[in-house]
């Protein structure tokens, strides 16, 4: 942790490099402050990542340091997507790994958006 409190962002993470247009993605949606992509391993018929436009390392720092403009049109973005792709009368799923413990892979704050069939129970 940095000393204003800000994790280390390490620009070469593969989801930087997405946001750069270094490495393709299978584009959902974008917007101003976010980008909606497939994941490249689906776990559901419907797996898409969500993420915002900044350095951000996790949903800690990106709900502490970013604007308040960036936060509203981060979650406008994975709700668009959810009613896009006709999720909202069947239900959906959002999930987000923050840090070790949680298996984050991708140092990139991100949202998983699951859907398309009845997912399991949550479990720990
Ligand atoms: P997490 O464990 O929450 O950090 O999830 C990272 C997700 O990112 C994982 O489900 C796989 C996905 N992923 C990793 N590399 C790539 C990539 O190059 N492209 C895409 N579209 N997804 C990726």
């Amino acid at each position: 942790m940095s000393v204003s409190g800000k994790p280390p962002y390490d620009p070469a993470n593969i989801f930087a490099r997405i946001l750069r247009g270094e490495i393709p993605c299978q584009r959902v949606d974008e917007s101003e402050h976010a980008l909606a992509f497939h994941d490249i391993a689906p776990q559901a018929p419907v797996h898409v990542l969500v993420i915002p436009k900044g350095d951000w390392v996790s949903a800690a720092d990106f709900h502490a340091g970013a604007s308040n403009a960036a936060i509203a049109g981060f979650w406008r973005l994975v709700a668009k997507v959810a009613r896009d792709l006709g999720l909202e009368d069947r239900g959906y799923r959002l999930l987000s790994n923050m840090g070790e413990d949680a298996g984050q892979e991708v140092a990139h704050f991100h949202v998983h958006l699951f859907g398309g069939r009845r997912l399991g129970r949550m479990v720990p």
